[in-house]
């Protein structure tokens, strides 16, 4: 069975230390682990930022492939062998920004897909410019006087937009992460793990520190129901969506891939091919 080794590999990240990150990369790979996976059945798709590099840091299959796209890709994926277990990765500006549209799709489409998406609230790649969950008033290159649009809250959209597993995590709380990446792979359906992934180099105000007093934690709180849909809501409004752990599952919800007319059981890729060799060589002249 796969041990947290066999999910590394020999690519150094180039994250700057103290980037919060790492401890996401370690949290999955753990999760892994923690599941009985195996290198081969895991897929790490992501799109363009920091966080994007994620791909190549994991010892699975992995595609880092264009800004905001990580979804449409992670979605062909998983259609084409749904036995795959597919994850897809980025960061804020690429998944709420440039990415948001596909997000609401794929949430209201529900195919089986663990998206983790690396919070920083700030453009980390490009030298820290603002980004879609940057505060009213939040000072980066783009904003020198201070932002003045309001933050997108990831929690809030992914709820409205009908999500059916919600959950917030905080890289300095690797067990929680590692716990909430674990339900979000097991979940059926798609499942959003929004992570506060603090950027050390651009973002001096979103820090280590100003999570640990902002945050709260919903696994304090004895009583809380995930599996109530308003209330859930209500809480990411109480505590202006800075709040982790599981805020929200739906059972009842069907994945898209277990509805399709038609839709094969076995993935293409353990279908035998019954291909007659002369009419691949016909077609290969043909096209010769
Ligand atoms: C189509 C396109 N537009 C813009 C860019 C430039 N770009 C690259 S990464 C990025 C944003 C990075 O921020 P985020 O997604 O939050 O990831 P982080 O680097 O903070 O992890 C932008 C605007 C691009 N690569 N492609
Ligand atoms: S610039 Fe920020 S997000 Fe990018 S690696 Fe450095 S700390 Fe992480």
């Amino acid at each position: 069975m796969a041990t947290v080794k066999d999910f590394r590999n020999d690519v150094r990240p180039n994250w700057c230390p103290g980037c919060g990150d790492f401890s996401v990369q370690a949290s999955i790979q753990r999760a892994l682990a923690k599941l009985g996976k195996e290198p081969h059945e895991v897929a790490v798709i992501s799109g363009i930022g920091c966080s994007g590099r994620i791909s190549g840091y994991i010892n699975s299959y992995g595609f880092h492939g264009v800004h905001g796209r990580a979804l449409p890709t992670a979605q062909g994926v998983k259609l084409a062998n749904r036995n795959q277990t597919v994850i897809a990765a980025g960061g804020d500006g690429d998944g709420f920004g440039i990415g948001l549209n596909h997000f609401m799709h794929a949430v209201r489409r529900n195919m089986d897909i663990t998206y983790i998406v690396m919070d920083n609230q700030i453009y980390g790649l490009t030298k820290g410019q603002h980004s879609p969950t940057s505060a009213h008033g939040f000072k980066a290159k783009t904003t020198p006087e201070g932002n003045i649009e309001n933050a997108l809250v990831p929690t809030q959209i992914a709820l409205a937009a009908g999500i059916g597993f919600l959950a917030q995590g905080f890289s300095s709380d690797v067990n929680q992460l590692v716990s909430l990446i674990e339900q979000g792979i097991q979940y059926k359906g798609f499942s959003l793990i929004n992570v506060f992934s603090p950027c050390v180099t651009y973002n001096k105000i979103n820090t280590y520190d100003w999570y640990k007093e902002h945050v709260y934690n919903l696994e304090k709180e004895t009583g809380y129901d995930p599996t109530n849909r308003a209330a859930a809501m209500a809480k990411i409004i109480e505590t202006h969506g800075l709040l982790t752990g599981l805020i929200y599952r739906d059972d009842n919800r069907v994945a898209y891939e277990d509805q399709i007319p038609g839709y094969k059981q076995t993935p293409i890729v353990n279908d035998e091919i019954a291909l007659d060799p002369a009419v691949f060589e016909a077609a290969v002249k043909e096209f010769a």
